[in-house]
């Protein structure tokens, strides 16, 4: 009998920050296909009409790349599926993008999609100061629950007139770095996973170099 292959995916990415930073919409241009669990929001949140998440995000994409070292593509799961044979030789990894609420009284739902996560999104909005105190305290509850786990402080909204700079936007957090992203734009979203990507790669490289070495002891 063939073992059922439980793990649907390469890498898991948990993506948080606080209400109405983006998250979902980042899933979303990143996988078309990708499924919600939210409502509409009773009133414009900033004069935007909007929807919140009440539930998860679900995406799926696809990390293929010739050679270990290069930047490689994301591809939307399906987008690939149909595709695969031009990608027959490279190195795919398979991406779960799971969405949380950013409201804090969600934190229940957090909690319980955190299991498995090989890295952290945390998306904020660039151009809204008034979220900085949930901000900080969805990055203590992420740093907190994870430890020292691939996490990238993304500042989105950087197509808007309104927007601070990543820079700016890192010194509200006190972390060392964020980068900018517009989560409507498929380039810079794809850009800012990629990032994430590499990191995780990275830290599964070391461990995998320390397990050896402990091994070998
Ligand atoms: N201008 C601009 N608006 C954005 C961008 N990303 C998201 N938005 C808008 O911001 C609002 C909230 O986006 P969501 O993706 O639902 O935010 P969220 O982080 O999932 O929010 P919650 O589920 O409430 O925590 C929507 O009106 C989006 O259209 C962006 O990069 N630029
Ligand atoms: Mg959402």
């Amino acid at each position: 009998m063939v073992a059922r292959r439980l793990k649907a995916y390469d890498y898991k990415v948990y993506v948080t920050g606080p209400f109405q930073a983006g998250k979902t919409t980042l899933i979303h241009t990143l996988d078309p296909d990708a499924i919600s669990v939210e409502r509409d929001l009773k009133e414009p949140y900033r004069g935007e009409k909007s929807t919140t998440t009440t539930g998860f995000d679900l995406g799926r994409v696809v990390w293929a790349r010739k050679e270990i070292g290069h930047d490689g593509l994301i591809i939307p799961k399906k987008e690939f599926e149909r595709e695969k044979d031009e990608y027959d030789g490279w190195i795919v990894k398979d991406i779960e993008l799971r969405g949380v609420p950013g409201q804090l009284h969600f934190k229940f739902v957090r909690d319980t999609m955190r299991a498995n996560t090989d890295g952290v999104l945390m998306i904020i909005d660039s151009s809204d100061y008034g979220m900085v105190g949930d901000a900080s305290a969805i990055l203590a509850e992420t740093q907190a629950a994870f430890g020292d786990i691939p996490l990238e402080v993304i500042a989105n909204k950087q197509d808007r007139p309104d927007a601070a700079s990543p820079e700016q936007v890192a010194t509200w957090l006190g972390v060392p770095h964020a980068t900018g992203m517009c989560a409507k734009n498929r380039e810079s979203a794809k850009s800012a996973l990629g990032m994430l990507l590499k990191k995780i790669e990275t830290a599964a490289g070391a461990a995998l170099a320390q397990g050896a070495a402990t091994a070998s002891v």
